[in-house]
């Protein structure tokens, strides 16, 4: 039976998957220098966007051919490092489209129309005192996407639906989408009445939505984030929305998850979720179902279903 490396808890109906087929060894039970001895044995690994491999790791694992990382996002593996192995890394695409894009948008409307502050507002029993101040109006209103990926387009057809006028910010221009590109994140955050990041994490989008971006969102701006916290200059929008200079906030991911700032948990404008834009029964199967179809594809053919575009 072959042996898979598993980094971190993941999907208990993936956990079964593996352990049916192969040697299953979870990295945290193992004991101190267990990899000196016997990593040479692993051929595959499967990781999570929370708990990615390393070099540092993947130099411990001589034999590693593949990464399997459940999950879209997979920053937290090196990819560089593994492609200089000759490692090859999987992750799983399009079937969290849906719910992502879901998630951004209720998140969006949760924010402007202060869903989840009138939801608190009623369980104080303040309503008997008073009629809850009004918000804001979503449909019509100018959205900017930050990152016109699969998600960012699944967001933008979805918001198609509430006539609302789209444009969005890209490294490089997406071709055959009816939206307008904007030069820039600024100019992006000027246009707009809501920014929505859907860009990818790592080195090459932190700290995208800058102090400067905040800034050019101004005091009747709503953010919402349903990528990464990484991309948000998370000390920068704390005291925006502290200080009143951008309108509110739906944040679904953080910097140090699950490590929430405490500035935030007491402000009625922001709207906080616990990294659950993919988190449904139907989404997580899907996920963990080709996660699983990676993993046997290699090992039997050598071949993956999803390969990441840089390998
Ligand atoms: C999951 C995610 O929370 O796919 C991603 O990149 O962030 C989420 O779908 C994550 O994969 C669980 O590890």
């Amino acid at each position: 039976m072959d042996r898979v490396l598993q980094i971190g808890p993941l999907l208990p109906s993936l956990e079964r998957d593996m352990r049916e087929h192969y040697d299953v060894v979870l990295l945290d039970d193992v004991p101190d220098g267990y990899l000196d001895e016997h990593g040479a044995e692993f051929a595959a690994a499967v990781a999570s966007s929370r708990i990615g491999v390393d070099r540092a790791l993947m130099d411990r694992l001589p034999s590693l051919r593949v990464i399997v990382n459940f999950g879209v996002g997979y920053e937290t593996t090196d990819v560089e490092a593994a492609k200089e192995r000759g490692i090859a890394v999987a992750n799983t695409p399009d079937v969290l489209n849906d719910c992502v894009a879901d998630t951004a948008v209720g998140g969006l409307i949760d924010v402007m129309r202060r869903f989840s502050a009138a939801d608190r507002f009623v369980r104080r029993g303040d309503w008997t005192r008073g009629p809850f101040p009004l918000a804001t109006k979503v449909s019509g209103k100018r959205v900017g996407i930050l990152g016109l990926g699969r998600i960012g387009r699944a967001i933008a057809r979805r918001l198609e639906g509430f006539d609302v006028e789209i444009a969005y910010h890209s490294r490089s221009r997406v071709e055959g989408v009816p939206y307008a590109r904007m030069e820039t994140p600024e100019k992006l955050a000027a246009w707009c009445d809501a920014l929505i990041v859907a860009t990818s994490g790592g080195a090459g989008t932190r700290g995208l939505v800058s102090a400067a971006v905040l800034e050019a969102l101004g005091p009747d701006g709503y953010l919402v984030n349903i990528s990464r916290g990484s991309v948000v200059d998370e000390p920068a929008l704390v005291a925006a929305l502290t200080g009143g200079r951008i309108a509110g906030a739906a944040l679904d991911v953080f910097a140090h998850e699950p490590d929430v700032p405490a500035e935030l948990l007491t402000l009625d404008s922001v709207v906080l979720l616990p990294h659950i834009g993919s988190a449904t029964h139907e989404t997580r199967r899907a996920m963990g179902d080709l996660a699983f179809r990676n993993l046997r594809n290699f090992m039997e053919k050598g071949t993956l279903i999803t390969p990441v575009p840089e390998i």
